[in-house]
């Protein structure tokens, strides 16, 4: 997400933070740079303006210049500025005082409203609500189906009337259909069209009448580019919004107009989708994202990530396993399996500051997991409880299996013996200090 910008940036900045002296020339120079790298970017021409107006005000203001490290003071302006561009606070999904909250999804076709219906469906979940999705998409049948099936998937309840033709009407009976099942929040997905006419307007606005909803939001496809700040324009002024979804921003979109919507509207990204999969949903902190941008990491979400995917009745599965030396293949296979939810290896270090912009692609082969695992699968119960009767005609034959080599077998065993000793080690260690503070000297 961002990667091009991203890298223009960080190099522009990590030139700026080495300099013992700057400038006012080295300023207006970081300042072209920076305003080409936002555009290029597809950032809305009057956003990148007023940003670097700014910015140049405030490098000049701060007696940054004669600062003893004016590089970092003036890289310091730039990540505030941005973080001011991407909106200072994150905008938190608002919650009904009634009790019954109704968030209803709006946005042009494709865009991604009915898969992030799932996906915010899952999140409140999480949190302890109890959601219901509903379709009011009376153009698509398939639609209304495709929402029921990632409902069920993720176990949220779903109502749909593929046969009714006023999406009014199915409306009226979501609610009524919520309130029965006692859920606490109805997201509603809506028809999208092509492209903006005052037809679906209009039908969205009848909608909304009789779901009174809580929350309007609109779901924009990052992807589109420019266009996405003229989509946002135009639902705003008919609508009245009170926040940005933004999807795709796992392509290879540049990304611009999630940055430009913001200021444009004045309205808050409250959520941003990474992915097709339920799970690719975070929430949006403008902070996080300019650090992100700028290769300052992002260990809050890195965090945020693990703790989402830890299982913490594995963890001690696996602990209680080392305690005891009884950790065999099947485990290291579970813990290849851990490492994989956490998603791409690389997208993990991305969040790692200082880490993110040093990954090349070619030093992480994602594979060799994947190689791992397909190792182990291709061993029998035995052979993974007991290793040591891997004996050479074991090895040779489970390689086959995999696809693979002896060698790459050889190397995983050896690998699996190395972390075991280095286990006994640790878990010596334990008992050691355990024994310590029991028979102590207090
Ligand atoms: N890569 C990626 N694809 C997405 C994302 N959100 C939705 N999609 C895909 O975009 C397509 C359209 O999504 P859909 O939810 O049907 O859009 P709708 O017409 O607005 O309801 C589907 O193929 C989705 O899987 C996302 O965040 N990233
Ligand atoms: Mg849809």
């Amino acid at each position: 997400m961002f990667d091009s910008l991203s890298n223009k940036l960080q190099n522009i900045t990590a030139r700026m933070r080495g300099k013992a002296r700057v400038t006012e020339q080295d300023i207006k120079d970081m300042m072209r740079e920076i305003r080409l790298a936002l555009l290029e970017a597809d950032v809305n021409y009057s956003v990148v303006k007023s940003f670097i107006s700014d910015m140049t005000e405030k490098c000049k203001g701060q007696e940054v210049l004669s600062s003893l490290t004016p590089g970092q003071q003036v890289v310091k302006i730039v990540h505030e500025s941005l973080i001011e561009m991407l909106g200072s606070t994150s905008g938190k999904i608002a919650v009904s005082p009634s009790g019954f909250t109704v968030i209803m999804l709006y946005g042009l076709q494709g865009a991604g409203k009915t898969t992030t219906a799932a996906k915010l469906a899952r999140l409140l979940k999480k949190s302890g609500k109890r959601p219901i999705v509903a379709s009011v998409d009376v153009h698509r049948p398939a639609a209304a189906k495709q929402l029921e099936i990632l409902a069920d998937k993720i176990d949220v309840p779903s109502f749909i009337m593929p046969e009714e033709k006023s999406a009014v009407l199915i409306a009226q009976k979501a609610v009524e259909r919520a309130k029965y099942l006692l859920c606490d929040t109805l997201i509603v997905d809506t028809a999208g069209r092509t492209s903006i006419d005052s037809e679906m307007m209009d039908e969205l606005i009848e909608i909304g009448k009789v779901v009174k909803p809580t929350e309007k939001l609109l779901v924009v496809d990052a992807m589109i580019g420019q266009e996405a700040v003229s989509v946002a324009s135009s639902f705003e002024s008919a609508i009245g919004l009170d926040g940005f979804i933004m999807t795709k921003l796992d392509g290879d979109a540049r990304g611009g107009a999630a940055l430009s919507i913001r200021q444009i509207t004045g309205k808050p990204i409250k959520l941003i989708c990474v992915g097709e999969k339920v799970e690719d949903i975070e929430e949006y902190f403008p902070d996080r994202m300019a650090s992100r941008i700028l290769g300052m990491g992002d260990v809050l979400s890195l965090i945020e990530k693990a703790q989402d995917h830890f299982d913490a009745d594995a963890a001690k599965a696996t602990m209680d396993k080392i305690r005891k030396n009884s950790f065999d293949l099947e485990d290291m296979l579970a813990q290849f399996e851990q490492i994989q939810k956490m998603g791409s290896i690389r997208d993990v270090l991305g969040m790692i500051p200082g880490v993110g912009s040093k990954v090349k692609e070619q030093d992480i082969d994602e594979s060799v997991i994947d190689k791992n695992m397909a190792i182990i699968r291709s061993m029998t119960k035995k052979e993974r409880k007991y290793p040591q009767v891997l004996n050479a005609s074991r090895r040779k034959r489970i390689a086959a299996g995999a696809g693979t080599t002896v060698q790459q077998v050889n190397q995983l065993i050896k690998q699996y013996e190395q972390s075991t000793q280095m286990m006994k080690k640790f878990s010596k260690m334990g008992k050691g200090a355990g024994g310590f503070g029991r028979n102590g000297f207090r």
